[in-house]
């Protein structure tokens, strides 16, 4: 490892297998059924998603990045952070328009933190970036960020003075019930100095026509992301679901304003997993509840970020208006 990247774990090696055998154990046995989206994301689910954001059908990708073209430079100026903490380090692509912002600009030596659970994410998120920005300090926290914002170095590494800007990108948000974004933000408020920026990637409410279809593209490529899930329950906990079993359903929640993915039984179906000593029994018509997609409106988020404490520091959108990217600052 290059002498610019360090590395914090803070979960333990089996933390992966032994969450999975809880979130399963607790979500197959419940009613309705349902599994947190995290699961989603092995290595095919990994690929399957990188797929899902090229489609024809799903915006938010594109959206997001449309407005960071054209806007990083703004928003990072706009905070005069010199240190990037990014939770989740997937879209590597979209955290470079923001190193580019904050590489260029004034200020002290510049600062990237990645904090994700995956190991494997991390380091190769890390590597990359520490290969193409020489002159910035990279650090990759393994951490969970619903449960461990506490494990973020505080005011960055090597004493870096300046405020962080933390990012929160994708509209990954979006896969957290209320209750849980509560939490989440109010966790994260609670970690920022009167430095420090937050800045929110959150889809938009907009017509079923156009969301509907970014969950159910006509390639079938989200299909398979969904059905994939099964995979990952099969690999990880001997199970024997199979995918002609169950069928992809994505549906529009107009009153709590998200999108569900189900997997539904196409017949009476009988599973076994093994490693948590269970077997499960399906109706024919009944659903496993797989991922929420929670879509949002301006005031919305005010509302739920001004309630942590979080106050309004910027609003940009696409051309399109159909994705959003926001600024926060500590009230
Ligand atoms: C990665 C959580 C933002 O909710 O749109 C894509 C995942 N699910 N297609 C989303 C996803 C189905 C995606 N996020």
């Amino acid at each position: 490892m290059p002498a610019h990247v360090t590395f914090h774990d803070h979960l333990p090696p089996h933390h992966a297998a032994e969450q999975l055998r809880l979130d399963a154990a607790r979500g197959l046995t419940g009613r309705p059924k349902v599994l947190p989206p995290k699961w989603f994301y092995d290595k095919t689910g990994s690929e399957l998603f990188e797929r899902i954001t090229t489609l024809p059908e799903y915006y938010p990708t594109r959206a997001e990045r449309e407005i960071l073209q054209a806007r990083a430079a703004e928003i990072v100026a706009a905070t005069g952070c010199r240190t990037l903490v990014e939770l989740g380090s997937g879209s590597s692509e979209k955290t470079r328009l923001l190193l580019d912002a904050l590489v260029a600009g004034a200020g002290g030596a510049p600062g990237y933190v990645a904090l994700d659970v995956s190991e494997d994410a991390l380091r190769g998120a890390c590597h990359a970036l520490a290969g193409d920005y020489p002159e910035l300090a990279v650090t990759g926290v393994r951490a969970d960020f619903e449960n461990q914002l506490h494990t973020l170095p505080d005011a960055g590494p090597e004493g870096r003075g300046a405020g962080r800007l933390v990012v929160f990108l994708g509209g990954t948000i979006g896969n957290l019930d209320p209750g849980q974004r509560a939490r989440f933000f109010r966790d994260l408020r609670g970690r920022l100095g009167p430095g420090d920026r937050f800045l929110l990637g959150a889809d938009l409410v907009k017509s079923p026509d156009v969301l509907v279809p970014a969950y159910d593209d006509a390639a079938g490529v989200t299909a398979a992301f969904n059905h994939n899930v099964l995979d990952v329950l099969n690999n990880g906990l001997g199970a024997d679901f199979r995918h002609e079993d169950f069928e992809h359903v994505a549906l529009w929640d107009a009153e709590r304003e998200w999108i569900e993915m189900r997997l539904r039984a196409v017949r009476d179906v009988l599973v076994g997993l093994p490693a948590i000593d269970l077997v499960v029994a399906f109706d024919a018509g009944e659903e496993l509840r797989t991922e929420i997609s929670a879509k949002f409106r301006r005031a919305g988020l005010e509302r739920e970020l001004g309630e942590a404490g979080l106050a309004p520091a910027g609003w940009w959108t696409d051309g399109g208006d159909r994705f959003s990217l926001s600024l926060w600052s500590p009230a």
